[in-house]
Protein backbone atom coordinates (compact mmCIF):
# COMPACT_ATOMS: atom_id res chain seq x y z
CA UNK A 1 0.00 0.00 0.00
CA UNK A 2 1.24 3.55 -0.92
CA UNK A 3 1.05 6.53 1.86
CA UNK A 4 0.98 9.78 0.11
CA UNK A 5 1.76 12.23 2.31
CA UNK A 6 4.68 14.99 3.62
CA UNK A 7 6.69 13.57 6.15
CA UNK A 8 6.70 16.67 8.95
CA UNK A 9 3.30 17.06 8.77
CA UNK A 10 0.95 16.79 11.74
CA UNK A 11 -2.30 15.22 10.00
CA UNK A 12 0.71 12.41 8.17
CA UNK A 13 2.09 12.32 11.97
CA UNK A 14 -0.97 10.21 13.33
CA UNK A 15 -0.69 7.78 10.51
CA UNK A 16 2.99 7.31 10.77
CA UNK A 17 2.36 6.62 14.03
CA UNK A 18 -0.39 4.52 13.58
CA UNK A 19 1.42 2.34 11.13
CA UNK A 20 4.50 1.87 13.51
CA UNK A 21 2.07 0.93 16.72
CA UNK A 22 0.80 -1.80 14.10
CA UNK A 23 4.25 -2.91 12.88
CA UNK A 24 3.11 -2.55 9.38
CA UNK A 25 5.56 0.13 7.61
CA UNK A 26 7.31 -3.05 5.79
CA UNK A 27 4.22 -2.94 3.85
CA UNK A 28 4.01 0.64 3.10
CA UNK A 29 5.68 3.15 0.51
CA UNK A 30 5.30 6.61 1.08
CA UNK A 31 4.71 9.26 -1.98
CA UNK A 32 6.23 12.70 -0.81
CA UNK A 33 3.30 15.34 -2.55
CA UNK A 34 4.84 18.74 -1.49
CA UNK A 35 2.63 20.59 1.02
CA UNK A 36 4.75 23.93 0.53
CA UNK A 37 4.78 24.07 -3.31
CA UNK A 38 1.01 23.14 -2.95
CA UNK A 39 1.08 20.03 -4.94
CA UNK A 40 -1.88 18.95 -2.67
CA UNK A 41 -3.85 21.20 -4.44
CA UNK A 42 -3.35 20.27 -8.19
CA UNK A 43 -6.45 18.63 -9.58
CA UNK A 44 -4.29 15.47 -9.91
CA UNK A 45 -4.31 15.16 -6.36
CA UNK A 46 -7.26 16.13 -5.85
CA UNK A 47 -8.64 13.12 -7.89
CA UNK A 48 -7.13 11.36 -5.41
CA UNK A 49 -8.58 13.21 -2.62
CA UNK A 50 -11.53 15.24 -3.09
CA UNK A 51 -10.68 17.61 -0.06
CA UNK A 52 -6.95 18.06 -1.54
CA UNK A 53 -5.35 17.18 1.83
CA UNK A 54 -2.56 14.98 3.66
CA UNK A 55 -2.24 11.73 4.21
CA UNK A 56 -4.23 9.57 1.85
CA UNK A 57 -4.10 5.90 1.76
CA UNK A 58 -3.89 4.03 -1.69
CA UNK A 59 -4.50 0.15 -1.48
CA UNK A 60 -2.45 -2.49 -4.31
CA UNK A 61 -6.51 -2.49 -5.90
CA UNK A 62 -6.48 1.46 -6.40
CA UNK A 63 -9.02 2.25 -3.73
CA UNK A 64 -8.38 5.47 -2.06
CA UNK A 65 -8.82 6.23 1.52
CA UNK A 66 -8.49 10.10 2.92
CA UNK A 67 -8.87 11.11 6.63
CA UNK A 68 -6.78 9.95 9.44
CA UNK A 69 -9.51 8.94 11.16
CA UNK A 70 -10.67 6.40 8.12
CA UNK A 71 -7.21 5.38 7.47
CA UNK A 72 -6.16 4.82 11.17
CA UNK A 73 -9.67 2.30 11.65
CA UNK A 74 -8.47 0.67 7.94
CA UNK A 75 -4.68 0.34 8.83
CA UNK A 76 -6.03 -1.29 12.98
CA UNK A 77 -8.52 -4.05 11.54
CA UNK A 78 -5.93 -5.33 8.69
CA UNK A 79 -4.77 -8.30 10.53
CA UNK A 80 -8.87 -8.39 12.71
CA UNK A 81 -6.67 -7.37 15.85
CA UNK A 82 -7.46 -3.77 16.58
CA UNK A 83 -5.64 -2.12 19.34
CA UNK A 84 -6.28 1.44 18.72
CA UNK A 85 -9.65 1.77 17.88
CA UNK A 86 -10.99 -0.32 20.62
CA UNK A 87 -12.54 -3.62 20.75
CA UNK A 88 -15.77 -3.58 22.87
CA UNK A 89 -18.71 -1.38 22.00
CA UNK A 90 -18.02 0.64 24.88
CA UNK A 91 -14.52 0.82 23.90
CA UNK A 92 -14.90 1.79 20.35
CA UNK A 93 -17.84 4.97 20.88
CA UNK A 94 -15.12 6.18 23.61
CA UNK A 95 -12.08 6.52 21.22
CA UNK A 96 -14.11 7.79 18.86
CA UNK A 97 -15.61 10.59 20.71
CA UNK A 98 -12.66 11.39 21.82
CA UNK A 99 -10.59 10.95 18.54
CA UNK A 100 -13.53 13.37 17.10
CA UNK A 101 -13.45 16.02 20.73
CA UNK A 102 -9.40 16.23 19.94
CA UNK A 103 -9.82 17.07 16.43
CA UNK A 104 -12.83 19.45 17.01
CA UNK A 105 -10.97 20.78 19.69
CA UNK A 106 -7.48 21.01 19.85
CA UNK A 107 -5.57 19.80 16.58
CA UNK A 108 -7.94 21.51 13.38
CA UNK A 109 -8.35 24.92 15.10
CA UNK A 110 -4.56 24.84 15.95
CA UNK A 111 -4.41 24.29 11.91
CA UNK A 112 -6.91 26.71 11.39
CA UNK A 113 -4.80 29.26 13.22
CA UNK A 114 -1.89 28.05 11.39
CA UNK A 115 -3.67 28.93 7.65
CA UNK A 116 -5.55 32.18 9.26
CA UNK A 117 -3.34 34.28 11.27
CA UNK A 118 0.22 33.18 10.62
CA UNK A 119 2.15 33.04 6.80
CA UNK A 120 0.71 29.31 6.72
CA UNK A 121 1.61 27.62 3.21
CA UNK A 122 2.44 31.31 1.51
CA UNK A 123 0.65 32.89 -0.58
CA UNK A 124 0.59 30.70 -3.50
CA UNK A 125 -1.07 28.08 -1.53
CA UNK A 126 -3.37 30.14 1.29
CA UNK A 127 -5.27 32.07 -1.24
CA UNK A 128 -7.82 33.08 1.56
CA UNK A 129 -6.86 33.97 5.22
CA UNK A 130 -8.96 35.64 7.66
CA UNK A 131 -6.70 35.87 10.99
CA UNK A 132 -9.53 36.95 13.34
CA UNK A 133 -10.91 33.76 12.52
CA UNK A 134 -7.15 32.25 12.87
CA UNK A 135 -6.60 33.93 16.52
CA UNK A 136 -10.48 32.52 17.62
CA UNK A 137 -9.12 29.08 16.48
CA UNK A 138 -5.94 29.33 18.66
CA UNK A 139 -7.94 30.31 21.87
CA UNK A 140 -10.02 27.29 21.09
CA UNK A 141 -7.20 25.08 20.78
CA UNK A 142 -5.40 26.72 24.02
CA UNK A 143 -9.22 25.58 25.87
CA UNK A 144 -8.61 22.51 24.54
CA UNK A 145 -5.67 21.76 26.15
CA UNK A 146 -6.70 22.96 29.51
CA UNK A 147 -9.55 20.38 28.46
CA UNK A 148 -7.07 17.39 27.86
CA UNK A 149 -5.06 18.68 30.83
CA UNK A 150 -7.81 17.95 33.41
CA UNK A 151 -8.82 14.50 31.63
CA UNK A 152 -5.00 12.99 31.80
CA UNK A 153 -4.73 14.41 35.62
CA UNK A 154 -6.64 11.20 36.98
CA UNK A 155 -5.98 8.95 33.83
CA UNK A 156 -2.87 7.24 31.89
CA UNK A 157 -4.43 7.48 28.63
CA UNK A 158 -6.90 9.77 26.85
CA UNK A 159 -9.59 7.02 27.10
CA UNK A 160 -8.72 5.49 29.93
CA UNK A 161 -6.05 2.88 30.75
CA UNK A 162 -4.95 2.09 26.82
CA UNK A 163 -3.02 3.73 24.29
CA UNK A 164 -5.21 4.37 21.52
CA UNK A 165 -6.35 7.01 18.25
CA UNK A 166 -7.56 9.27 20.76
CA UNK A 167 -3.65 9.97 21.98
CA UNK A 168 -2.57 9.83 18.48
CA UNK A 169 -5.13 12.58 17.73
CA UNK A 170 -3.66 14.88 20.57
CA UNK A 171 -0.30 13.92 20.05
CA UNK A 172 -1.35 15.46 16.26
CA UNK A 173 -2.45 18.63 18.22
CA UNK A 174 0.70 19.05 20.19
CA UNK A 175 3.24 18.22 17.48
CA UNK A 176 1.01 21.00 15.38
CA UNK A 177 1.26 23.29 18.20
CA UNK A 178 5.08 22.79 18.53
CA UNK A 179 5.50 23.78 14.49
CA UNK A 180 3.04 26.69 15.56
CA UNK A 181 5.07 28.14 18.49
CA UNK A 182 1.75 27.35 20.93
CA UNK A 183 3.14 26.88 23.83
CA UNK A 184 1.32 24.50 26.30
CA UNK A 185 0.31 26.87 29.20
CA UNK A 186 2.25 25.89 32.29
CA UNK A 187 -0.85 25.10 34.20
CA UNK A 188 -1.39 22.15 32.02
CA UNK A 189 1.26 19.96 33.72
CA UNK A 190 -0.54 16.91 33.36
CA UNK A 191 -0.64 17.47 29.73
CA UNK A 192 3.09 18.17 29.27
CA UNK A 193 4.05 15.25 31.50
CA UNK A 194 2.09 13.02 29.39
CA UNK A 195 3.45 14.49 25.95
CA UNK A 196 6.64 13.69 27.19
CA UNK A 197 6.10 10.10 28.08
CA UNK A 198 4.45 10.05 24.59
CA UNK A 199 7.19 11.39 22.71
CA UNK A 200 9.26 8.55 23.56
CA UNK A 201 7.06 5.94 22.19
CA UNK A 202 9.29 4.56 19.21
CA UNK A 203 6.09 5.17 16.98
CA UNK A 204 6.24 8.55 17.60
CA UNK A 205 9.77 9.32 17.69
CA UNK A 206 10.68 7.72 14.44
CA UNK A 207 7.74 8.61 12.34
CA UNK A 208 9.60 11.55 10.39
CA UNK A 209 12.41 9.07 9.67
CA UNK A 210 9.77 6.23 8.87
CA UNK A 211 10.30 7.08 4.93
CA UNK A 212 13.88 8.12 4.71
CA UNK A 213 14.91 6.29 1.84
CA UNK A 214 17.21 3.50 2.84
CA UNK A 215 20.93 4.25 1.84
CA UNK A 216 22.31 1.36 -0.92
CA UNK A 217 24.19 -1.25 0.23
CA UNK A 218 27.55 -0.38 -0.98
N1 LIG B 1 -9.44 15.97 8.20
C1 LIG B 1 -8.22 15.68 7.48
C2 LIG B 1 -7.63 14.38 8.01
O1 LIG B 1 -7.90 14.01 9.15
O2 LIG B 1 -6.90 13.69 7.27
C3 LIG B 1 -7.28 16.86 7.62
C4 LIG B 1 -5.99 16.63 6.88
C5 LIG B 1 -5.10 17.86 6.84
O3 LIG B 1 -5.52 19.00 7.13
N2 LIG B 1 -3.86 17.63 6.44
C6 LIG B 1 -2.89 18.68 6.30
C7 LIG B 1 -3.06 19.35 4.95
O4 LIG B 1 -3.23 18.70 3.96
C8 LIG B 1 -1.50 18.06 6.31
S1 LIG B 1 -0.37 18.77 7.49
O5 LIG B 1 -0.68 20.21 7.56
O6 LIG B 1 -0.59 18.13 8.75
O7 LIG B 1 0.97 18.51 7.01
N3 LIG B 1 -2.94 20.69 4.97
C9 LIG B 1 -2.82 21.45 3.79
C10 LIG B 1 -3.90 22.42 3.55
O8 LIG B 1 -3.69 23.21 2.62
O9 LIG B 1 -4.91 22.38 4.26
Amino acid sequence: MTIYDWPTGPYPARVRIALAEKGLQSRTRFERVHLWKGEHKTPAFRAKNYSGTLPVLELDDGTLIAECTAITEYLDTLDGAPTLTGTTPREKGLIHMMTKRAELELLDPVSVYFHHATPGLGPDVEIYQNADWGLHQRDKALRGMHYFDGILRTQPFVVGETFSMADITVIGGLIFAGLVDLPLPDACDALQAWYATMQERPSVKNRVAMSKPVAAAA
